[in-house]
């Protein structure tokens, strides 16, 4: 008699996505059966998950997909009153800090609304369902570092102005409702599938196209800001630790090493032998309203709670990108044309 074993079923918001892609993965490696939630955009965006999607990762049972929008909070209710999931990974957004002071509404709406459409939808399976609530570094702003999950929040721009609500948000529904209910607060972490408007992919896109000789140079706006950058991969895994104790609560995950984009260029430019200074010009347009100069993550309390630690370090980021860049460069120039990737 064939006895059907019951698996955790996730949902993820944002699969497309960075974080999505990686969370994906690691959560079908552990046996899940995982739903993903796609927006229906005029040219495809599935290039990050296309070989799970199309069964080569896992079996085709394991990975479902569905069409759904934040700011269509009555689908989203419905996908997920019909899935079931054990477990939701909040992880859309409109995450570029720069675009959302150019589409201050969008980001606003379709963040904050998303986010309680969701919350809502969990407290709805009566206690059966844990959220993640995907908040960011971006919400310290200029408090100054190393930020912890005591420091204040001083948001810079309409992106960190909505990532406070969704925090609060999640923190309300825990209370309220008694929802477990966590927030990452994730600093930033890069990968190669990390999108190309983002500074490290700029840089490590350009690095690789400017040593094979398709670019001459490469525009930056501060130079001087600095961030604390990890690799994305062992951050999905944090994700999916903070949903697996007994009690939810909000946690920091980062590296609690800073450095400036003006160190990543000299570093990715010298893993293949360049000097940045030579290539890197500087355009006022690119220099945001107002910045969050300096963040650093202090990840005691994950590290003492969830035993998660950071173990690659801002060197061999640099360097898994900049490999990563090189041959995507070497492919194109092979083929006489762009290959747009993310
Ligand atoms: P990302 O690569 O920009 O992915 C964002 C995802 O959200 C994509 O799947 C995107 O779909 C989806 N999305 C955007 N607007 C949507 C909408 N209106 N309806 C449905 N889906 C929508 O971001 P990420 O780096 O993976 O980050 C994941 C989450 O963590 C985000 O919430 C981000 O704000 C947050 N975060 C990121 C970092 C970081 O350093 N990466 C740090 C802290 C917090 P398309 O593919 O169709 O665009
Ligand atoms: O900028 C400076 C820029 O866009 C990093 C998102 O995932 O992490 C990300 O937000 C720094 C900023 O990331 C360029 O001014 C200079 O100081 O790569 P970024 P971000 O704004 O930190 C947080 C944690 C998130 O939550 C967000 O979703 O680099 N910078 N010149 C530049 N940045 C960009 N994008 N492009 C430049 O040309």
């Amino acid at each position: 008699m064939l006895v059907k074993v019951s698996v955790k079923k996730a949902l993820i918001t944002g699969v497309t996505g960075q974080d999505g892609a990686y969370l994906l993965r690691f959560l079908l490696e552990k046996g899940y059966e995982v739903h993903g939630i796609r927006r229906r955009t005029s040219t495809l965006s599935t290039a990050r998950i296309d070989d799970v999607y199309a069964g080569r990762v896992c079996p085709q049972e394991q990975v479902f997909m569905h069409y759904g929008d934040l700011h269509d909070g009555v689908s989203l209710m419905e996908l997920v009153e019909r899935i079931q999931p054990e477990e939701i990974y909040h992880l859309a957004s409109q995450s570029h800090v720069q675009v959302s002071f150019e589409n201050p509404l969008a980001t606003v709406v379709d963040n904050v609304s998303g986010t309680i459409s969701l919350l809502e939808a969990a407290r709805r399976l009566n206690h059966r369902c844990r959220f993640y609530n995907a908040a960011s570094s971006e919400m310290f702003g200029i408090t100054p570092p190393p930020q912890n999950e005591r420091s204040p929040f001083h948001p810079r721009s309409p992106y960190a102005c909505s990532k406070v609500f969704t925090f609060n948000q999640t923190v309300n529904y825990r209370e309220a409702y008694g929802l477990h209910a966590s927030n990452g607060i994730l600093f930033n972490h890069e990968s190669p599938l990390r999108g190309e408007a983002f500074v490290t992919r700029k840089v490590t896109r350009a690095v690789g196209r400017i040593k094979v000789g398709l670019q001459r140079t490469l525009a930056l706006g501060n130079l001087e800001a600095r961030r604390d950058w990890g690799y994305a991969p062992e951050y999905v895994e944090a994700m999916w630790l903070m949903l697996q104790q007994v009690e939810p609560d909000d946690y920091v995950i980062g590296t609690g090493e800073m450095h400036s984009v003006g160190e990543l260029c000299e570093m990715a430019f010298g893993a293949v032998g360049l000097d940045y200074r030579d290539y890197v010009v500087t355009d006022p347009t690119l220099v945001r309203p107002s910045e969050a100069h300096a963040l650093c993550g202090d990840a005691s309390k994950a590290a003492a709670t969830l035993g998660w630690h950071p173990r690659t370090t801002f060197q061999r980021l640099v360097e898994i990108m900049v490999e990563a860049d090189l041959e995507l460069a070497a492919e194109e120039k092979k083929l006489g044309r762009l290959i747009s990737s993310y």
